[in-house]
């Protein structure tokens, strides 16, 4: 019988045949009932954004793929530890990302720091697209040695930051701390998130900050997973996030 066929045989004809099958032609069967499956199957669209972003100040390319794994991750911003910091976001976070940037660091951190957290943002919301689907939420506590952070995340599209890292330090490496919390800020503001981190606890500098950024990686991974039960509702009682 072809395919075409098997669309007009009615149910007590297909239940006659089964019986008719042995255990191996049923186990024959289910192999192809599973190729149909996977050949047939609704393709969702590809959460991939690029970000262009050129002023005075800085040149950035960002590129992100949510439904990476991880796996493609290069990133070269000028400044050693917010390379450190994105890095672990994207591994921790299982997603593909590429970024650089040239910018005025003969300045100083502050522009390349924000625009690149800024245009992630940007790609994070443009791959993000209609929201379909998407947990939504996410919280995750990440630990590095003795210290320990709290990222909470609503891919709410109102854009709100609160971030508290307690960082002594001026600087980490050639990172100044205060950037750390800005990056987290514009990351928020651009990407239309409300995130809450907290770093609980932690007498290394190092430790607390990168232990943050874990944190939000794990929190952000639950956040934009799609649940198949509701793959195609918009999370919200508005019925719209985008
Ligand atoms: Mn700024």
């Amino acid at each position: 019988m072809s395919l075409k066929g098997l669309l007009s045989a009615s149910t007590a004809d297909i239940t006659s045949q089964l019986s008719d099958l042995s255990a191996e032609e049923k186990t024959q069967l289910r192999e192809v009932m599973r190729v149909i499956e996977e050949s047939t199957k609704e393709k969702s669209p590809k959460r991939t954004a690029v970000v262009e972003r050129k002023t005075y100040e800085t040149e950035i390319r960002a590129e992100v793929d949510l439904d990476g794994d991880g796996s493609v991750i290069n990133i070269s911003t000028g400044i050693g530890f917010l390379d450190h910091m994105f890095h672990a976001l994207a591994k921790h976070g299982r997603f593909n990302l590429q970024l650089t940037c040239k910018g005025d660091l003969y300045i100083d951190d502050h522009h390349s720091a924000e625009d690149c957290a800024l245009a992630l943002g940007e790609a994070f919301d443009k791959a993000l697209g209609e929201r379909k689907g998407i947990n939504r939420y996410g919280s995750a506590h990440a630990p590095l040695d003795e210290a320990l952070s709290l990222a909470v995340v609503d891919i709410s599209s109102r854009p709100y930051a609160t971030i508290s890292l307690g960082l002594k330090r001026e600087k980490i490496g050639h990172l100044s701390c205060e950037m750390i919390t800005h990056v987290l800020q514009s990351f928020a503001t651009s990407s239309r998130i409300t995130l809450h981190v907290n770093t609980l606890c932690g007498d290394n500098d190092h430790h607390r900050a990168e232990s943050a950024f874990k944190a939000l990686a794990l929190a952000l991974r639950q956040a934009i997973t799609v649940d198949y039960s509701r793959k195609n509702q918009v999370p919200s009682t508005k019925g719209v996030l985008a």
